[in-house]
């Protein structure tokens, strides 16, 4: 086959000063932040669907993409030879993982045996360039949500046999990923929501759901597949309501149907502005359960309304995202899986490393930047003294549960006033952060 990307090479890390576009200029994959290696901190992953799917199209017009490599087809033979520039383009890239739907690698059959045949023998092919390059298989999922069967969700879908076929694909998903030796599995509730409440019976589809997640646990026990299961929040789009709408949304669920434990979050930064929510408040709620898993590293645009899954260049949301990973000790099976496309505009192949590169090294520089606010110390001695209050006296007493209202009213009613609060000093922190960045 030949090259996909003939005029590019491997790309290297040239440093701060270097002004070649083609080169890293903070991620250094071998360089040492907080113990370990930046490749073994970050763990890039590529995805499939966006970065060798997506034709770029908008809801105004056609897609743009220029793809030397790929046919127009929807033949295996076609997804045979993508998979082939997809490695090249990865390993040029130097990103260790990727992840992908299973509808993604190979076309859908007019049967599920026929669909289930064509993904082995795409599957085939990623195992052998898996094995030629190294590159590993982050986390697979199903894509529950494109084909028209699933026009009323998968899991939750008002139409039993919907479920029975999505069920069906989810198992042979998870086969796959087992096989690949993925390090995980996706959950993103595709159409799993509801337009109207009208025509919806939330209570039964939210059972449905818990039904398809407690039958896909039980399939992996019974497979031994050792990979995280994930779940990734997003509050709507395409559905006017996902069920799994938030991190906070996603662990009620996950207690109220006893699979806490069984799944941890990914959250991606796009998610989290569409739920209202900051990420940094995503990646606590989420850390707070032991529940972070998982990034899918994005942006939307400011100005536009729908999910734009821009690459992610803010290098103040690069640093809060790896504040919150080097506070959990780092990702153990997770990883920053770039969830984002070019723009409509960017549609020539090398506009795919444009975006990566710039992924990466503002990634990087976020990795850099949280590693030495905390060998700095000063930010979470603030919020420890700011706190300090609970360490003794009256505050322990309560956190131990050694004292009931009887008794904090008669503290109180002996001490007359409350200590006087300290200023938050928002702005004080603000600066202190700026100094790193
Ligand atoms: C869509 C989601 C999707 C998941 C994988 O918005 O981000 O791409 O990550 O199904
Ligand atoms: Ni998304
Ligand atoms: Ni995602």
């Amino acid at each position: 086959m030949p090259s996909a990307f003939p005029n590019i090479s491997r790309i290297p890390f040239e440093g701060s000063k270097s002004k070649k576009p083609l080169a890293f200029k903070h991620y250094n994959a071998s360089e040492l932040v907080d113990g370990k290696t930046m490749k073994e901190q970050l763990r890039f992953s590529v995805v499939y669907w966006h970065t060798f799917r997506n034709r770029l199209a908008d809801p105004f017009g056609a897609g743009t993409a220029i793809r030397p490599w790929d046919d127009g087809t929807e033949s295996v033979k076609n997804a045979q030879n993508r998979v082939h520039a997809a490695f090249e383009f990865i390993e040029k890239l130097g990103a260790p993982f990727y992840a992908f739907h299973d509808r993604d690698v190979a076309p859908e059959g007019s049967t599920l045996k026929q669909t289930n045949k064509n993904l082995d023998a795409v599957v085939r092919v990623l195992k052998e360039e898996q094995k030629r390059t190294g590159i590993r298989l982050l986390w697979g999922t199903a894509c529950l949500f494109a084909h028209p069967r699933y026009v009323h969700g998968a899991a939750t879908s008002c139409n039993a046999d919907v479920f029975a076929y999505a069920a069906a694909q989810m198992k042979k998903a998870i086969e796959v990923t087992h096989e690949l030796g993925g390090e995980g599995y996706v959950f993103w509730g595709g159409r799993e929501g509801y337009s109207t409440l009208w025509n919806t019976n939330m209570k039964r589809e939210l059972d449905h759901l818990a039904r398809f997640l407690h039958m896909a646990v039980d399939y992996k026990k019974r497979i031994g597949f050792k990979g995280q299961f994930y779940i990734e929040p997003k509050p709507k789009e395409p559905t006017k309501h996902q069920y799994d709408s938030d991190a906070a949304a996603c662990l009620n669920f996950l207690r109220e149907y006893d699979l806490i434990g069984q799944l941890k979050l990914n959250l991606e930064t796009n998610h989290a502005t569409l739920a209202g929510h900051t990420m940094q408040h995503e990646l606590e709620v989420a850390a707070a359960a032991d529940a972070l898993g998982s990034i899918d590293a994005n942006t939307g645009d400011p100005l536009l309304g729908w999910d734009t899954d821009q690459f992610l260049t803010d290098v103040y949301l690069t640093t809060q995202c790896m504040l919150a990973i080097l506070k959990m000790g780092g990702f153990r099976t997770g990883g920053v899986n770039f969830d984002a496309k070019v723009r409509r505009e960017s549609f020539e192949p090398v506009d795919l490393f444009h975006a990566h590169i710039g992924g990466m090294d503002a990634f990087a520089r976020g990795l850099k930047i949280a590693a030495a606010i905390r060998r700095d110390g000063r930010l979470v001695e603030f919020v420890k003294q700011r706190y300090s209050s609970w360490d003794s006296g009256i505050g322990a007493k309560i956190e131990a549960g050694k004292i009931n209202l009887r008794e904090l009213e008669a503290y109180m009613l002996k001490k007359g006033e409350a200590a006087p609060n300290s200023s938050g000093r928002q702005e004080f922190l603000e600066n202190l952060i700026n100094e790193f960045i």
